[in-house]
């Protein structure tokens, strides 16, 4: 008799199994309902690591939950196969992008179906294939008539020697990511799409996502960012150059009595035509261009700027002249690219204001306490200082200056969103390429739908810096679909969040030749629950709702929300491991001598450090390969689930594995005693009413807890009915032996789907487990057993009470003390004792 789990026999065969069977393939049409469960798909690396793993179990206790409760699930899963990575494996080790991505592509899958994931493979799809991106290009096709998509030029951040944009992300420090070249910004012509027309439909419709946590939901609020303020008119103290006023955002009109300076963009027109004429200005607006252009690049830089010499006046003082300067950190594609700076209350106006010696004048008295002259004071209060606004509070105050600006008719109201056009062109090769055709007579022409996809070449090089397709010899010249003339294609590919924002949709009709089928959309979406990491939580979460709105405007779905739910999961951390010259090393280098880690090569004494996402760089990671091979994946997944709630970082540790692959082995010695028990002769049952009451309490916590992602409570309770059941053994009749095994693997089973499949096959069941409905818990079983208790003071009968019979003595006595006879007799005086005979009397000593 075997006494460990043969992991590597069992899990291989039943994987086969399912494939087999068609386990998971999800139907079109069934009568059950549907559900539909999604992990966020992976960027195909080459191997998955431990976050991975993690998230795509969570996914699969889901997925094998509700299918077991009856419901027809989708659970599929694709490749996010487009991006930067391949470019570099191309330039770094001369194999092709394809290639590289797609032999990646083939053993992340070997890795995945080693994890037995109930997945829906026939639906798979890779957004590199043109069977995917064709459609894509015809979804684009669609959003250019429908004006969702347009060009236009805009500011750019520029790597000079990658010759290429680069995303805010991807620069570090003002220079760019990988060329170590300080990033210039240029002006291109770009394409986008208009996300901003759905700015306060995506802010208002996230209050009807309840099952959104609300981190992730306040992420996109400030993302979308919302403001209502209004566009004043100042006028210059003199005309200049044919400029007699400058248009200013606020969202803070009740300051203006504080206002110190004017500040515009180095990107604003007037901020242009001084350059143009002051070389000096021309000087400072250039070494503003250079850096990032992101919103957090500026707000890190120091606060800088150039006097130009013209002066504005007052709105409601015409004595009173402000200075105009070009400023830093003035965003030209926000509000207007000029405000009004009020240094005592803005951080920024007040760092600028130090630095150039402006007037600080508070115009806003804290509520409560004094405000402090070596700090801006950003709360609300009551107006100081300000004319016709003195006393008001800051909210009223704001809406007097604001009607009176109206009357003047200098001031308009005006609510603006940070949320910008998504800019999608890439000058990149490994990613979908636009469908246009640049004709200098016709313009830009989108290829005809007939002649989609448009596939780039193969025969690339990457030997120039820039876009290979704008290198290739042949490639971009054809003649113009509309006039027939010479022209060219583009040569820029989307940004590849594209892809993502429209797989979930896909995945409904993987084989359809329309980009989607509104009858497959309109019998799986939304989806039910969708699974991934935090840092999705602002751009493709909200790119993907986004696309539904422009999908559904375009008559392929009537929702406009795609996720019903989302769970972020938390990261994979583990210690950090250094040694004495201070270089990281891997956790399998390490032995440990009592409380000292030793690096095992050469004995040398390490120190231990954080523990941390796990990451490459500091070398703290485990590969889930390894754990396979050594544990299976059974143990793997229940360690997964077993140590912390979804939501939070899951410490990675060997004593947690070995104790998910300890419980495994006990599992399977429990299942192999069971044939015995059975085989032998019938037992008493004595225990079987109190095992049973357990068992189903234990169904009915589990279903409760797993419905609510508390996986660590349901792995929790499931170990503790093992207990149970393994010391009442030799007391439980045959059927509550049966009972009782059958329905603990049916309860793990979602988790660990090989074992348990095993087990249920070894104990004589014909149909796998995992056509097997979930238990139910029969209702009766539930209620606990109550007893009377009688209650003494002083020993005499007093007064009777009836408890829970699962009550611990603290419970009982407190139930006794609070008793209404027993509280008057009591009264007053001290109770020196309380002895609990269980089951029998209380008696109560004063
Ligand atoms: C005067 C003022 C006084 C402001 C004060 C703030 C505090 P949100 O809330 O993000 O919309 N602002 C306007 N346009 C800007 C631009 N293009 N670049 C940089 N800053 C800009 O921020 C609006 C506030 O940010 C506006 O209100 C403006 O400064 C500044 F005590 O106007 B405020
Ligand atoms: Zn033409």
């Amino acid at each position: 008799m075997s006494n460990t789990y043969p992991f590597s026999l069992v899990e291989g065969q039943w994987q086969s199994f399912w494939d087999a069977q068609n386990s998971f393939v999800a139907l079109q049409d069934s009568p059950k309902p549907k559900y539909y469960v999604l992990e966020m798909f992976p960027y195909p690396s080459g191997r998955i690591h431990m976050g991975h793993v993690r998230n795509y179990a969570l996914g699969d206790v889901i997925a094998r939950f509700r299918r077991a409760q009856g419901f027809n699930v989708l659970h599929p899963m694709g490749w996010d196969a487009f991006g930067l990575p391949a470019e570099n494996a191309a330039l770094e080790r001369g194999v092709h992008p394809k290639q590289w991505t797609l032999e990646n592509i083939a053993a992340m899958k070997t890795q995945l179906k080693r994890m037995g994931l109930s997945y829906d493979w026939t639906r798979e799809l890779a957004t590199c294939l043109p069977s995917y991106y064709g459609h894509e290009q015809k979804l684009f096709l669609d959003f250019l008539k429908q004006g969702l998509a347009y060009r236009k030029e805009s500011l750019v951040n520029w790597d000079p020697v990658e010759n290429t944009v680069l995303a805010n992300e991807q620069v570090v420090d003002g220079k760019g990511w990988r060329s170590g070249a300080v990033v210039e910004k240029k002006q291109l012509t770009q394409w986008f799409l208009k996300i901003t027309d759905y700015a306060d439909d995506l802010l208002e419709a996230l209050d009807h996502l309840p099952a959104w946590p609300e981190r992730l939901k306040t992420m996109q609020v400030n993302w979308i960012g919302k403001s209502q303020g209004m566009n004043i008119r100042f006028a210059l103290a003199q005309e200049w150059a044919g400029t007699s006023e400058i248009q200013i955002y606020t969202t803070r009109p009740e300051t203006l009595f504080g206002a110190a300076f004017i500040g515009i963009s180095p990107n604003h027109p007037l901020a242009g035509q001084i350059g143009a004429q002051n070389p000096e200005a021309l000087a400072f607006i250039k070494e503003c261009q250079a850096g990032g252009t992101s919103e957090a690049e500026l707000e890190k830089a120091e606060k800088r700027g150039f006097d130009t010499g013209l002066r504005v006046v007052h709105p409601f003082d015409a004595q009173r002249q402000l200075p105009l300067y070009i400023a830093n950190f003035v965003l030209m594609d926000y509000g207007t690219g000029a405000i009004f700076g009020c240094p005592a209350h803005d951080a920024r106006d007040f760092a600028f204001a130090r630095k150039y010696h402006l007037p600080i004048l508070p115009v806003i008295a804290p509520f409560e306490g004094e405000s402090n002259a070596d700090e801006p004071f950003e709360g609300p209060g009551r107006m100081i200082h300000s004319d016709f606004l003195n006393g008001l509070e800051t909210a009223a105050a704001a809406e007097s200056v604001m009607t009176r600006l109206e009357s003047l008719g200098v001031g308009t109201r005006r609510t603006n969103f940070r949320l910008r056009d998504w800019g999608v062109s890439r000058q990149r090769y490994w990613g979908c390429p636009i469908p246009i055709i640049h004709c200098a007579a016709c313009g830009p022409v989108p290829v005809p739908e007939k002649d989609l996809p448009v596939i780039a070449p193969e025969d690339v090089s990457f030997d120039q810096p820039g876009n290979p397709l704008f290198h290739h010899p042949t490639w971009k010249h054809v003649s113009c679909p509309t006039c027939g003339g010479a022209a060219e294609r583009e040569t820029d590919t989307f940004d590849t969040f594209f892809e993502s924002s429209w797989y979930f949709a896909r995945f409904c009709c993987p084989d359809a030749t329309q980009p989607l089928d509104p009858e497959a959309l309109r019998k799986w979406l939304p989806v039910d629950q969708y699974i991934g990491g935090i840092e999705h939580a602002v751009m493709h979460l909200l790119y993907a709702r986004f696309f539904t709105r422009a999908l559904s405007k375009c008559g392929y779905t009537d929702i406009q929300e795609p996720f019903e739910a989302q769970m972020p999961q938390g990261m994979v951390c583990h210690r950090t491991f250094k040694d004495p010259e201070g270089r990281w090393v891997y956790p399998d280098e390490v032995h440990f001598e009592g409380d000292q880690p030793l690096r095992i090569s050469d004995n040398a004494p390490l120190t231990i450090g954080r523990s941390e996402k796990m990451s490459k760089s500091k070398r703290n990671v485990v590969d889930p390969q390894e754990i396979f091979d050594a544990y299976g994946a059974d143990t793997a997944r229940l360690f997964m689930m077993s140590d912390s709630p979804p939501e939070r970082d899951l410490e990675w540790s060997e004593a947690g594995l070995q104790g998910a692959w300890r419980y495994l082995n006990r599992l399977w010695r429990l299942g192999e005693k069971m044939q015995e028990h059975l085989a032998a002769a019938p037992k008493s049952g004595t225990a079987d009413t109190q095992v049973r009451r357990t068992l189903h309490q234990t169904i009915a916590a589990c279903t409760q807890d797993i419905g609510r992602f508390a996986f660590n409570k349901y792995v929790a309770r499931v170990r503790e009915f093992t207990n149970t059941f393994e010391n009442a053994q030799e007391n439980l009749s045959a059927a509550t032996l049966r009972e009782g095994l059958s329905v603990l693997l049916q309860l793990l089973n979602p988790v660990v789907p090989h074992i348990t499949e095993e087990m249920w096959k070894r104990m004589g069941e014909t149909r796998s487990l995992v056509d097997y409905p979930w238990p139910v818990a029969d209702p009766e079983l539930l209620a606990h057993d109550t007893v009377t208790l009688a209650v003494q003071v002083n020993g005499k009968l007093r007064a009777t009470i009836v408890v829970d019979a699962q009550w611990t003595a603290d419970q009982i006595q407190e139930a006794a003390l609070s008793h209404e006879a027993v509280a008057r007799l009591v009264g007053d005086q001290p109770v020196r004792k309380v002895i609990v005979v269980p089951g029998k009397i209380v008696n109560v000593v004063v």
